[in-house]
């Protein structure tokens, strides 16, 4: 099938073989695609070489998305080494440890707000301006992770919700300005899966089992199910699909209630 064959496909936020990165990395290499990787901070920059090896790839470039200076030299280093970009994938998200707990409106401070928005939301649209000089005249595709606490409340997520509804909307405006271009924007909603950055919240194992009992699937999904779908959007398959969510979340979302679950 190989449906990424020629495609240059950029994939930030790799932390660890589990991260969503990773799944698309893996979908992303299996269909063809030529992988360029970032990495943010020294102490990550082994074990996204290491990956990177693995997938036939040893391009791979530092990049805190807080600093306007890594954006620009992120640009020059792909176009030096690579020429174009035709994928740019976004799978970062960050907010304050401490405000990822108990109450929304106990927890949430202006600053905990500020750095959610920046890291979480704003950086796409930073990503997006940074590479579109390497899209221009082909049919890019841009792709951006985000979750159900965009449009609910869940419990705990608190900070993240605000900052994954800004998300969803800078992807919307992105694919109004960039379609004329050809190029497009989408964003996958995944189900929880345990990776680094959920490892550290509290609850999260229950909120894994509740949301398994309560799926269509009656379970959870994997960042490799995440891949798939991340491949197929960014591929010319999905060339009639912009400024979308897609859910990758074993049918969670469109559940009435489930039966079977705790009080049945
Ligand atoms: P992960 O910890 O494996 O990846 C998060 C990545 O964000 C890390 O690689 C980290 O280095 C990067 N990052 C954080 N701050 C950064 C910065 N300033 N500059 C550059 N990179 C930075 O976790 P993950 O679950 O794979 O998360 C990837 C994306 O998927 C996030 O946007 C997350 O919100 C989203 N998501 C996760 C889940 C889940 O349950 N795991 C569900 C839906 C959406
Ligand atoms: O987007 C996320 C995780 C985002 C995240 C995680 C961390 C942990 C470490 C953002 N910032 C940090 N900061 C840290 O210091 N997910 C969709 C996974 C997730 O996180 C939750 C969830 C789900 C699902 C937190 C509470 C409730 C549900």
């Amino acid at each position: 099938m190989a449906f990424l064959e020629g495609k240059k496909a950029l994939i930030t936020g790799f932390a660890s073989d589990r991260s969503i990165a990773a799944g698309i990395a893996r979908a992303m290499h299996r269909e063809g695609a030529e992988l360029i990787f970032t990495y943010q901070g020294d102490k990550l920059e082994g074990r996204v070489r290491e990956f990177a090896q693995s997938l036939g790839s040893d391009s791979v470039h530092a990049l805190d998305v807080a600093s306007d200076d890594d954006l620009a030299a992120l640009t020059d280093a792909i176009r030096a080494r690579h020429g174009h970009l035709d994928i740019a994938v976004h799978s970062i998200g960050f907010a304050p440890r401490d405000a990822l707990q108990g109450r929304f409106i106990d927890n949430t401070s202006r600053e905990a707000f500020g750095i959610a928005q920046d890291i979480s939301a704003y950086s796409f649209a930073a990503l997006a301006r940074a590479v579109l000089p390497l899209m221009e005249g082909r049919q890019g595709a841009m792709l951006t992770l985000s979750y159900l606490g965009a449009e609910r409340a869940v419990p705990r997520y608190n900070v993240m919700g605000p900052a994954k509804a800004a998300l969803e909307s800078t992807m919307r405006y992105l694919a109004a300005d960039l379609g004329p271009d050809g190029i497009r924007v989408n964003a996958i909603s995944a189900g929880p899966i345990k990776t680094l950055a959920a490892a550290g919240i509290s609850g999260f194992r229950s909120m894994l089992s509740k949301a398994e009992g309560m799926s269509a699937l009656k379970r959870n999904v994997t960042a490799d199910e995440v891949g798939n779908v991340a491949a197929f959007l960014c591929s010319d398959l999905a060339s009639g699909i912009t400024g979308e969510v897609t859910y990758v979340d074993a049918g969670f979302r469109m559940m009435g209630f489930a039966e079977g679950g705790a009080g049945d």
